[in-house]
């Protein structure tokens, strides 16, 4: 049975699931995007994606034409309707049908999407060996340009730093801020796991960049910190350097399609032991418990 996808109110055969090509979405990247997971039928914190969504739309100046209840009913609507029980959904807020210029104001009503499909982003055997990754010299957008907090349809500095890590024979790349310093990867968020220091009281040391760094602060981010406070780690947000990636025990990712996944080489230098850490499987461990429960 072919996925039915849900645009402006209904519903459409994937064959037949299109949008304007005087749509701004497509013309000028004008719009914004969620990344969701149902586990088991239940959608992994369905409220913290479409409060993100919202965000992202009041920041460009969208108005999203239904309520922030209705759009969550939508998202599970979609799910029931394709009889997903582990499901990727996307959802898509563009500008809407304008004409060929920029004006936003000739777009009279937003184009709202919502595609519940399946993903495989890293093969399954990743998750048991860890994952190879290098620096792309596509750094992050400037925040006061285009800031990486907002999850619009402009994807295209993540896609150029994506194609240098396909060039290079990697599954990931890291992007540098405008300053060099870390900010997360081109579809992933990024942490380390280091020894305690004096201030750690004994507990390992979990960090991830911080939010406003130049990141798109991750949903998954949010559970992994949560996940590793309540697990009794020392976590902390930190301006993190590539040295610091380095050098740490364990490096690893975080997103809604990766979840959780070790990072065992950056820029050729083998991460810890090469193998995926204790603290990473512990969190993926927690993390997929929670997952269970729609998070
Ligand atoms: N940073 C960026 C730039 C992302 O796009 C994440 C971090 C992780 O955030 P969440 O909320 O998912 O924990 C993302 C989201 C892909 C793909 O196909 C990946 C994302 C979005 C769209 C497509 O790799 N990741």
């Amino acid at each position: 049975m072919s996925i039915k996808v849900w645009i402006d109110g209904k519903f459409y055969p994937k064959e037949e699931a299109k949008v304007s090509v005087y749509d701004h979405g497509l013309l000028y990247g004008d719009g914004v995007f969620e990344g969701i997971r149902a586990y088991h039928g239940k959608v992994f914190r369905l409220k913290q994606h479409v409060d993100r969504l919202y965000a992202s739309a009041k920041a460009i100046w969208l108005e999203i034409p239904m309520t922030r209840e209705q759009l969550a009913q939508q998202v599970d609507a979609c799910v029931k309707e394709n009889k997903l029980t582990e499901s990727y959904i996307r959802v898509v807020v563009t500008r809407g049908f304008g004409d060929l210029g920029l004006d936003p104001r000739k777009c009279p009503k937003p184009t709202v999407i919502v595609i519940a499909d399946t993903i495989q982003l890293y093969p399954k055997e990743l998750y048991d060996t860890g994952l190879a990754v290098v620096t792309a010299a596509t750094p992050i957008s400037h925040r006061e340009n285009l800031n990486p907090r907002i999850k619009s349809l402009n994807y295209l500095a993540h896609i150029l730093a994506k194609i240098e890590g396909i060039q290079a024979g990697v599954h990931e790349v890291i992007m540098l801020d405008h300053e060099g310093y870390v900010a997360e990867c081109s579809g992933d968020n990024i942490f380390t796991v280091t020894e305690p220091d004096k201030k750690a009281k004994g507990k390992k040391i979990v960090r991830t960049t911080p939010a406003n760094a130049g990141i798109l602060k991750g949903i998954t981010r949010d559970a992994v910190i949560e996940l590793a406070e309540d697990a009794g780690y020392d976590v902390r947000e930190e301006t993190l350097t590539r040295y610091d990636l380095y050098t740490a025990d364990e490096f690893f990712l975080t997103g809604t399609g990766a979840e959780i996944i070790s990072v065992v080489k950056a820029d050729g230098r083998v991460i810890g032991d090469g193998k995926p850490g204790p603290v990473t499987k512990d969190l993926l461990g927690r993390f997929r418990e929670l997952a269970k429960s729609g998070g």
